[in-house]
């Protein structure tokens, strides 16, 4: 291939918490990268996914959903989004299907594309579990979405793959020619610990209720790849008070063994060794208002 025909750019996930962006980054990416939970605000940083192919390089930006921030770590969560428009050559606004636009979100997400200039994809997820009848009402939210003027509109179904391949043809449209940004087999600009502590706090989420998993923060302690072939990683889950201690630990310490348990088998998956999973809880009270621990605990702007 010529390679003044190679294309490449940035491609912004935006919508709403719990729409799917993560699981659509994983299906073009085919493979788990990004955290996925029925639990909206599971996704806090903004993380690049780096799809490669002999004729192109795009780099998604997963980004946490747009809200209109609370505290401290919302505004970290808001300004990832941001940076990742900032740095997008086409946004890809994803609405879920089943629960069409509310006001809220088409003007937060007008406020956050206005002024870019960016070609916008609008893409109704979730299509899977839309029922035959409601597709008609579809055209309603159509017309909302068509007030950002966007270049076209995509129905997927992210869980299963559909409509993926049409709607990554239609972002190298709006690509320019231009050489790759990453060697074509690294899949991402986050580090391996990263994605380690991700994967803790993602089991973490799955198991446990209410304003428990939003106050969870997950930090490696040590790491060390030990010569038998075993990685030993202890981990401390941080929560914001004494009374959620309790609940990560659960009765007898079922609750934390749980989540090692399934953390730790993720893990081996995709360390691709044996671990060792020590994880411990520890109350760092409020964290999530004060910047030097949003700092700490990797909640600090990327550029
Ligand atoms: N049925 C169905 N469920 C989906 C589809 N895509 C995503 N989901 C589910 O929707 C939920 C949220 O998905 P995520 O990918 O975590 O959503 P997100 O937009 O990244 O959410 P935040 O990180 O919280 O902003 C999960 O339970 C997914 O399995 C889909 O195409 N069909
Ligand atoms: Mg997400």
């Amino acid at each position: 291939m010529n390679s003044s025909e190679h294309k490449s750019g940035y491609a912004a996930l935006i919508g709403r918490p719990n729409v799917g962006k993560s699981t659509l980054l994983n299906a073009v990416l085919r493979h788990k990268l990004s955290a996925v939970t029925p639990r909206a605000q599971t996704t806090r940083n903004r993380i690049f996914g780096v799809f490669d192919r002999d004729d192109c390089q795009i780099v998604f930006q997963d980004t946490p959903g747009i809200l209109a921030p609370r505290d401290a770590m919302h505004d970290f969560m808001l300004t990832e989004a941001e940076n990742a428009l900032s740095d997008a050559d086409v946004a890809i606004w994803i609405i879920d299907g089943t629960k069409g636009v509310n006001e809220a979100e088409r003007s937060l997400t007008m406020k956050a594309l206005e002024g870019r200039g960016l070609p916008l994809i609008v893409v109704f997820n979730k299509m899977d579990v839309v029922p035959m009848e409601k597709r008609a009402e579809l055209q309603q939210q159509e017309a909302i979405a068509a007030e950002l003027n966007p270049a076209s509109i995509h129905y997927i179904a992210a869980l299963y793959g559909d409509g993926v391949e049409a709607l990554l043809d239609d972002i190298l449209s709006h690509l320019q020619p231009g050489p790759k940004f990453f060697p074509p087999e690294q899949l991402s600009d986050r580090a391996e610990r990263f994605f380690v502590e991700e994967i803790i706090r993602e089991k973490a989420f799955l198991l446990l209720h209410d304003e428990v998993p939003y106050s969870l923060a997950v930090q490696i302690e040590t790491m060390k790849e030990r010569g038998n072939g075993v990685t030993a990683i202890q981990a401390a889950i941080h929560v914001e008070r004494d009374s959620q201690k309790g609940i990560v630990l659960g009765r007898g310490g079922a609750m934390i063994k749980q989540i090692g348990t399934e953390a730790r088998i993720e893990l081996e998956e995709f360390l691709g060794v044996k671990v060792f999973l020590e994880l411990w809880v520890r109350v760092t009270p409020k964290w999530r208002k004060k910047a030097n621990r949003l700092k700490e605990f990797g909640y600090a702007e990327s550029d």
